[in-house]
C-alpha cells in the first residue's frame, strides 16, 4: 500500500521473544519487514501477519538497508552472519553483550562496509509497544546513523542515545542490570528472615517495596559525591555509624536460621573502607574498593 511503502524497510534477524515483539510492533506501525529465524518455523505467524519470510538470512539481509539483529548472544551473531554480504548495510545490533563485544563487533562490521549501532534493550517483552510500560532501548555508536533510524528505532520501544562508543549501550544496560542484581539480593534476604514467621510475605512486599523506592533516591547523592569526590558531601547515615550495625544484620540473620552470603560480602567491603577512610564519609567510598 502507499502507507506501508512510505515507511522505512526493516529486516529483522532473530525472532526469539524479543525479536518477535519487535516485529509485531514494526508490522503493526506498517514498516515493510523481512525476518529471518535460524528455526524458520518461528517465522509463520508473523509472515500471516504481514511480514515476508525469507529463503535464507543473506536473502533476509539483501532485503533492506536497515538490518536489526536481536540473538542470543554476540556468538549467536558471529554464526548467523559468516559469509553474509554487509556491504553498504546499517547493522542496530540489539543483542545482548559485552561492552568489549559491542566494540569489536562494530570494527567486524565495518571491516565488512557496514555502519553499526548497538543497542542495549532495558524493556522485557510485553513492554515492548506498550509506551506506557516505560521500555526504552539505549544506542550507541554514530550519532548521524542513530539520527537516521531513530523513528524506525523507537517504534517497539523509546530510545537513548549514549555515545559514539559502541560500547557504551552495553555498558549502560549491564550497569542498570547490575544495580536490578543488587536489588533483588536484598530483596531475597529481606524475605529469607521472614521466612520462619507468621508474617505474610505479600503484606510485607508494599513496605519493602516502599522502602527501596524511598531508599533509591540516595543514588542521586552517591552521584554527586563520585562526581566531587567528596564523600563526606551531605552525608546522612555515616560509613562509621552503619558499620557498627552490621553485627545487628548478621545476629539476626544468624537468629532466623539465614545465610549471611548475601550480605557478608557487602560489609566486608564496608569494613575495609572504614578502616582505611574517614568514618564521617558515605558508603561510596566502597566504590573505590571494587575498581582495580
Ligand atoms: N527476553 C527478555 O526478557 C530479555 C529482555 C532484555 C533483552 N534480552 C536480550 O535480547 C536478546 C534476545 O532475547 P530473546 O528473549 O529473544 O531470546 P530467545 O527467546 O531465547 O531467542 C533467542 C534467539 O536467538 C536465536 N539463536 C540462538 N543461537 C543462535 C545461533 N547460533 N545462530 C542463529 N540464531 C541463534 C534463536 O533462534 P532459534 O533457537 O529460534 O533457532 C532465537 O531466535 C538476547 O540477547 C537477550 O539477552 C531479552
Amino acid at each position: 500500500t502507499a502507507n506501508a511503502s512510505s515507511k522505512t524497510p526493516v529486516t529483522l534477524l532473530g525472532l526469539g521473544a524479543m525479536g518477535t515483539a519487535l516485529a509485531r510492533t514494526w508490522l503493526a506501525a506498517g514498516h515493510p519487514l523481512t525476518v529471518w529465524n535460524r528455526t524458520p518455523a518461528r517465522a509463520d505467524a508473523l509472515v500471516g501477519e504481514g511480514a515476508k519470510a525469507s529463503g535464507g538470512v543473506a536473502e533476509a539481509v539483501a532485503a533492506s538497508t536497515l538490518v536489526v539483529v536481536c540473538l542470543l548472544d554476540d556468538a549467536s551473531v558471529g554464526e548467523a552472519l559468516v559469509g553474509v554480504d554487509l556491504d553498504g548495510k546499517d547493522l542496530v545490533n540489539l543483542t545482548t553483550t559485552t561492552p568489549a563485544q559491542a566494540r569489536a563487533r562494530a570494527e567486524w562490521a565495518a571491516e565488512r562496509g557496514a555502519r553499526y549501532l548497538d543497542g542495549g534493550i532495558m524493556a522485557v517483552p510485553p513492554m515492548v509497544g506498550v509506551p506506557e510500560a516505560g521500555g526504552y532501548v539505549f544506542y550507541s555508536g554514530a550519532a548521524g546513523l542513530f539520527e537516521e533510524h531513530r523513528e524506525t528505532l523507537a517504534v517497539p520501544v523509546g530510545t537513548r542515545y549514549v555515545g559514539a562508543d559502541a560500547g557504551h549501550a552495553a555498558l549502560h544496560d549491564v550497569a542498570l542490570l547490575s544495580g536490578m542484581y543488587g536489588m533483588f539480593a536484598g530483596v531475597h534476604h529481606a524475605f529469607a528472615l521472614l521466612r520462619k514467621e507468621d508474617i505474610d510475605p505479600v503484606g510485607f512486599a508494599p513496605l519493602l517495596a516502599d522502602w527501596l523506592a524511598a531508599m533509591a533516591q540516595g543514588v542521586h547523592l552517591t552521584a554527586d559525591q563520585l562526581r566531587s569526590g567528596d564523600y563526606t558531601k551531605g552525608v546522612v547515615s555515616s560509613l562509621g555509624m552503619q558499620v557498627a550495625g552490621t553485627p545487628t544484620f548478621l545476629a539476626t540473620a544468624e537468629q532466623q536460621g539465614v545465610s549471611t552470603e548475601l550480605l557478608r560480602p557487602y560489609f566486608d567491603l564496608m569494613a575495609r573502607r572504614l578502616a582505611e577512610a574517614d568514618g564521617d564519609e558515605d558508603l561510596t567510598g566502597v566504590v573505590e574498593l571494587l575498581v582495580r
